[in-house]
């Protein structure tokens, strides 16, 4: 899950939903496990779109797809707003040769050792490293350390994966 919602930034401004009421046409059936069914507009070009993406991504139906869609949303929504704690991974490739740039990385993370839970280390090339790193706390908090692992020099590429406990998604 990584940021699947890309082509929502372009589509927002023309789709329309509506909530078809139960028994309203004659497709309508009674929602089980409280689902409803809506019918989303878009332009022809953004449907082919979500179903190349839907069709790579291995998804057999729209609906599904969709609802992991609006899952990936509420994540985010959810993990910025949050109090308290909550759970994030760092993916970091940085490069082997940098002069202490290894050191200076693991001494950011001892200093917020109670936050990072596991660390995994994969020696890509012989010049390139991948760090994948769960992180633990409060999202400010994460965002922050994230932040201060990133920007230091030699480190290649980055990103903060918003996770979540997964309490308040159906
Ligand atoms: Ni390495």
């Amino acid at each position: 899950m990584s940021t699947p919602v890309a082509y929502y930034h372009q589509g927002g401004r023309n789709i329309t939903m509506k909530r078809v009421r139960q028994g309203a046409t004659r497709r309508s059936r009674p929602a089980s496990d409280g689902a409803v069914r809506f019918t989303v507009s878009l332009p022809a070009s953004l449907m082919r779109t979500l179903d190349r993406l839907r069709s790579a991504r291995r998804y057999s139906n729209r609906s599904e797809f969709v609802r992991d869609l609006c899952r990936a949303e509420l994540v985010k929504k959810e993990w910025h707003e949050q109090a308290g704690e909550t759970v994030g991974v760092l993916v970091l490739v940085y490069d082997h040769d940098t002069r202490a740039l290894a050191d200076k990385l693991a001494d950011i993370q001892h200093d917020r050792h109670e936050m990072i839970t596991s660390a995994l280390h994969v020696h890509l090339d012989r010049h390139t490293c991948l760090e994948v790193i769960p992180l633990r706390g409060a999202a400010h908090a994460i965002e922050r350390l994230a932040n201060d692992l990133l920007s230091v020099k030699g480190v290649r590429y980055g990103q903060l994966v918003p996770a979540t406990t997964g309490k308040t998604l159906t």
